[in-house]
């Protein structure tokens, strides 16, 4: 049975909330972040990155969280959750999930994690600055050009959900209000409706 290590409030909600959709078996256990468990000599040895989420599998452990979407999705074809095959769409969901790994995921990392990049004061605070803006423009991106409604991928449900639910998820404590997004709102509502979402929550919260 796969493990997967989260912690709250962090991207591994999308793997998580995934797992949850999946049906499949699987552990979750919960890391303090803030107590730095992510780099404790225990876990790394799990995920020498010293993040989350690490899926564990018995062939072995999995990061990155497009990388753990596209293995639950291939793992449980018969829950839906990606259009294994279709190669086209497939490339579009991954796209999707590109995206908000490589470039939203980063705008929001410069206001929690803007040390990864610098150690002069002033340059954090214009790090931490500059968020409000590249996660407004990421995600009107997103609501004019990407998300097709009702779901990501239109009309069906697939793992881009639960991973734009999650970064959705940040946007007021980046300093963007979620209400500018209309489509992006009226999918975070929606999300929260879902059962595999609020057993998610739930996990995390405990
Ligand atoms: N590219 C990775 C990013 C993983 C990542 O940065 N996770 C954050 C939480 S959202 C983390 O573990 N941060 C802990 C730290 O930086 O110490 C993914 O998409 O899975």
């Amino acid at each position: 049975m796969p493990t997967l290590y989260f912690g709250k409030g962090t991207c591994a909600l999308a793997s998580l909330i995934a797992l949850e959709e999946s049906g499949l078996a699987f552990t979750a256990h919960k890391l303090n972040l803030a107590n730095g468990e992510q780099r404790a000599p225990d876990y790394l040895k799990i995920n020498p990155k010293g993040r989350v989420p690490a899926l564990v599998t018995r062939r072995g452990t999995i990061t990155e969280t497009p990388a753990i979407l596209a293995y639950v999705a291939a793992m449980a074809p018969e829950a839906g959750l990606a259009p294994l095959d279709d190669p086209f769409e497939f490339a579009r969901l991954q796209a999707f999930n590109s995206y908000l790994c490589s470039t939203v995921h980063i705008n929001h990392a410069h206001r929690p994690r803007g040390s990864r990049w610098a150690d002069d004061p002033a340059a954090l605070e214009a790090m931490k600055a500059k968020v409000p803006q590249t996660m407004a423009e990421s995600f009107a991106l997103i609501e004019e050009t990407m998300l097709e409604g009702p779901w990501v991928m239109g009309e069906r449900y697939s793992v881009a959900d639960p991973y734009l639910f999650t970064m959705t998820g940040w946007l007021p404590s980046d300093g963007v209000d979620p209400a500018r997004f209309q489509k992006v709102a009226a999918h975070h509502a929606r999300m929260l409706e879902r059962p595999a979402v609020q057993r998610a929550l739930q996990r995390e919260s405990v």
